[in-house]
């Protein structure tokens, strides 16, 4: 069986892009649970997946790229609007009609001698108000296994779009077979990718690669980049934000979006196990949050996926146990090592590594070996139904009310473990003036201080300056009471030696229970030129060993720091132009004028 839908503009679609791609069949995923299995076996007759033992991990499969399609390429994205200042600093620009013409011709018969899937998938649970319906044409069948574990896929989204519109996605590893040419085990087109997206039609092109954030198109391009334009457009915000719920001990439950670059630990934020006696802290979402506004006037939140693309490196019993537990089976691993008896293996999962094992390149790998066993941006693709932590309300299709927004990076200097803005509008600044360190999520160098305006950066579809603008407007619209608070926050800063400050993890919840704290007003702060800090014993640290040097660098304002960023953010600003809202630089000015006078 195969998905079947009435809607006659998708058949036409479909038609259309068949004639160009030029695949041997068409098949419409139904979302089956023999589909999957079906897909899995297609997999591992090809050599992509190698199944694991059946008895340690159930129903999952271990699969390794080709080393030159190991994670997004930022320099190979693209935003295609009509008029190049929507697309802004923060994106590369093509002209769209120049664009297609390009892309129709390296289409063009793209997908000869491989099958086209048809992937119909709901953004948000089926039917949510919030959601939205994509559909994905792909020759890979790893893209499709993996859409059925990311999103609600197959005949639900199909009937949930009925006759309405979807947001069209195409996609080819661009690497078309000829009679009698062996496939690869990772069919890609490493030196040609283009991830392309078309903001005005809102439409998603994507050739060449077959990895993660380039080639699942519903969670990125579609679910940041798209949708943060719809988001404009209509009134809502579309942020790259993890959800979790987060429970006093007196049972009273508030939500937390909390926005980090790519691979900076929303996983294990969102799965975070308290430390503090009595708190309780469950899982919504670990990397994307669609808010809209009630009828109360408050931003209610869903996780618009169904699993979890997580970074599997640092991944472990002792970081992330919710995860770990989530990946008991049901699971697809890439570019993480297989150990010799069939299961899976990555730096920090355990502390005794595996005596011999093949490594993500497909080689013997020992503990002598001088190259990682896993790829840093190797990832597990897991149901988030299977963790743990997971919140009985996680599908909610009227979401979830949120009370707070943390923005955090990767900051091994200047910024303390946690500020509160002083309102909204500081918050954007705060947010839109937030830097982190690059990660192995993104080709390119790892480790370098870079504007990562509330962790969209890559992700923003649309000038950027437009969409600080566009976060004020939201909270305009509605009673300041309303909004959720805003807060800065930062688990990695290090001494001069390099060490971290903060132990992190769940340890964390500690910060969590102050921001709980600060939204019911039961806690009190100190004012500083960047915001409300905590006070001398704020901060509750019952049973943390901390030395008193370590927290007072944590929780101080570092003006010379500061200071001397003030530059680096006239900088950042002066790149929009007149798109930068004034707000945000006079929120600079008094910055400045309050280091100055501190
Ligand atoms: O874009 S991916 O989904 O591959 C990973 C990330 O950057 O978060
Ligand atoms: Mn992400």
């Amino acid at each position: 069986m195969s998905g079947t839908s009435n809607n006659t503009r998708l058949h036409q679609w479909v038609n259309d892009w068949a004639e160009i791609l030029q695949p041997d069949s068409v098949y419409w995923c139904d979302g089956s649970a023999d589909e999957y299995e079906r897909l899995c076996q297609t997999l591992v007759d090809g050599g992509t997946f190698t199944k694991l033992d059946e008895a340690k991990r159930p129903n999952s499969y271990w699969a390794h790229s080709d080393p030159g399609d190991v994670a997004r390429v930022e320099d190979r994205t693209f935003i295609c609007s009509a008029n190049p200042a929507d697309a802004g600093p923060n994106n590369n620009w093509r002209d769209p009609a120049e664009m297609r013409v390009e892309m129709t011709t390296l289409f063009t018969g793209a997908m000869k001698g491989r099958t086209m899937y048809v992937v119909p998938f709901s953004m948000g649970p089926l039917g949510s108000p919030i959601a939205h319906i994509g559909v994905q044409l792909s020759d890979s069948p790893y893209v499709a296994a993996n859409m059925r574990i990311m999103t609600r896929m197959g005949q639900g989204a199909l009937d949930a779009l009925g006759n309405s519109d979807w947001v069209p996605c195409v996609h080819s590893v661009g690497a078309p077979l000829a009679p009698g040419d062996i496939d690869s085990s990772w069919p890609c087109n490493p030196d040609n990718k283009y991830i392309v997206h078309f903001p005005e039609t809102r439409d998603i092109w994507s050739f060449g690669s077959g990895y993660g954030g380039n080639a699942l198109l519903g969670k990125k391009c579609f679910a940041l980049r798209i949708a943060s334009v719809m988001a404009r457009d209509a009134g809502w915000l579309a942020e790259h934000m993890l959800i979790l719920k987060l429970t006093n001990p007196a049972g009273e439950a508030k939500y937390i979006a909390a926005a980090f670059p790519s691979a900076c630990g929303k996983t294990n934020l969102a799965m975070l196990v308290p430390t503090i006696p009595g708190w309780k802290a469950e899982t919504i979402g670990d990397d994307i949050c669609w808010m809209k506004y009630g009828a109360d006037g408050r931003l209610y939140a869903i996780n618009p996926e169904a699993g979890f693309f997580g970074v599997a490196p640092g991944t472990g019993y002792d970081t992330n146990a919710n995860a770990m537990e989530t990946l008991w089976g049901n699971s697809i691993f890439t570019n993480t090592a297989l150990t010799s008896d069939g299961d899976v293996w990555w730096e920090g999962m355990s502390d005794t590594s595996p005596a011999r094992a093949t490594d993500w390149r497909g080689q013997t790998w020992t503990p002598e070996s001088t190259t990682p066993a896993a790829h840093p941006n190797a990832r597990f693709t897991a149901p988030a139904a299977q963790c743990p932590s997971i919140a009985p309300e996680w599908e909610d299709p009227a979401g979830v009310p949120i009370s707070a927004i943390l923005f955090g990076g990767r900051r091994r200097t200047t910024v303390p473990l946690v500020a509160q803005a002083f309102d909204w509008e500081h918050g954007v600044f705060l947010g839109s003036i937030m830097a982190s360190e690059t990660t192995a999520a993104a080709a390119g160098a790892v480790g370098q201080l870079r504007f990562d305006p509330m962790a969209m950066l890559p992700f923003c579809g649309y000038n950027m300056g437009d969409y600080f603008a566009h976060w004020l407007k939201v909270g305009a619209s509605t009673d300041a009471s309303n909004l959720p608070k805003i807060f800065f926050v930062n688990w990695f800063r290090r001494d001069e030696d390099g060490r971290f400050l903060w132990p992190g993890y769940g340890e964390n919840s500690r910060v969590l229970k102050w921001v709980f704290e600060r939204i019911d007003g039961s806690v009190d702060a100190v004012q500083t030129p960047i915001g409300y800090l905590p006070t001398a014993g704020g901060l509750d640290l019952n049973g943390l060993d901390i030395a008193p040097d370590d927290l007072n660098q944590l929780l101080s304002v570092d003006s010379q720091g500061w200071t001397a960023a003030i530059p680096q953010i006239r900088g950042h600003f002066a790149q929009f132009g007149a798109a930068l809202p004034a707000q945000l630089g006079t929120a600079l000015d008094t910055l400045e004028a309050g280091l100055a006078s501190a």
